[in-house]
């Protein structure tokens, strides 16, 4: 390990431990680890498609059958992965600290899948219903195209997306798409606990991707610090107080003391 990034870690898990509020950022980085492929890196999911072509309304207008498939695709690979280190590590921090916000960009239910390992291993201490704020929404679960009606993902071998058992509308994952609002309720909730927050760590994200990615900006015109963890640099590493170079299952778990 460089030694800067020997001292970072110390210096980060110093921060970490005097912050009275916390706001967790993350992003697929976090979930690389667990063999979740990145959006935008050199093997990412972006790489073969264009996000206009499948992450979009329009794109699910155009080809529900394209875009259907491409999620069935997405839910049988993350069906295989488990939560890491640095999915555990959040996890402990959110269930043995109080003030802990863990905002996710990612669809993949590892934290919540981690949340649940660790409180069972904590024996006792139940994740907090709303751990982590979903901000993108849960690739596991449908919404109607038409009523809004959620369901658990559908299994079935036929291609494309069914119809909506109560109005026969198409479904869909239900994840929030470029050009589609995030859900005020969540995204609010984000934004305060960033507003309020002493420390934002950051980890895993590019930090491109509005308004998400807005949060640790509110941290910082609110006094609080940006600790960020990410073997590259992002619009965000000169606002840090402190940007490791590493990978957050690495990092995580040694900023994160029990
Ligand atoms: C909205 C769900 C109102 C679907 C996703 C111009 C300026 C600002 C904003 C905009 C703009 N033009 C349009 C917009 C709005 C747009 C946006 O931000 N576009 C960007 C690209 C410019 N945002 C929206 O449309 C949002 N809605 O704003 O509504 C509106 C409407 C219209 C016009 C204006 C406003 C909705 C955005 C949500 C889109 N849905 N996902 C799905 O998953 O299929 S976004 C998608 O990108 C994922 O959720 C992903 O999480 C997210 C962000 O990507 P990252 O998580 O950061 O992943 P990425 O691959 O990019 O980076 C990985 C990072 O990890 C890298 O830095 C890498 O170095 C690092 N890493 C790799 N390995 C590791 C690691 N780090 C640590 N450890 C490792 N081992
Ligand atoms: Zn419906």
């Amino acid at each position: 390990m460089s030694e800067a990034l020997s001292d970072g870690i110390a210096r980060a898990s110093s921060l970490l431990d005097e912050a009275e509020s916390v706001v967790v950022l993350t992003g697929a980085g976090v979930s690389a680890e667990s063999g979740v492929p990145t959006f935008r890196g050199d093997e990412g999911l972006w790489r073969s498609y264009r996000p206009e072509e499948l992450a979009t309304p329009e794109a699910f207008e155009r080809d529900p059958v394209l875009v259907w498939e491409w999620y069935q695709w997405r839910r049988s690979l993350i069906a295989d992965c488990a939560p890491n280190p640095g999915h555990q590590a959040l996890a402990r921090l959110a269930l043995l600290r109080e003030r802990i916000t863990l905002v996710t960009q990612n669809v993949d239910g590892l934290h919540h899948r981690a949340a649940r390992a660790e409180a069972a291993r904590l024996a006792g201490q139940s994740p907090e219903p709303a751990f982590p704020l979903e901000v993108h929404g849960a690739i596991h679960r449908d919404r109607c195209s038409g009523c809004g009606h959620r369901t658990d993902a559908a299994t079935g071998e036929e291609p494309g997306p069914p119809p909506c058992s109560i109005c026969r509308a198409l479904l869909r994952p239900d994840v929030v798409w470029f050009g589609e609002t995030l859900d005020p309720s969540v995204i609010g909730a984000a934004q305060e606990a960033a507003s309020a927050a002493d420390v934002c760590l950051v980890a895993g994200t590019s930090a491109l991707v509005h308004p998400a990615a807005g949060l640790p900006w509110l941290t910082i015109r609110a006094g609080g610090a940006v600790v960020e963890v990410n073997p590259d640099e992002t619009p965000l590493t000169g606002a840090a107080e402190i940007s490791l170079r590493g990978r957050s299952g690495h990092v995580l778990p040694r900023i994160i003391r029990d």
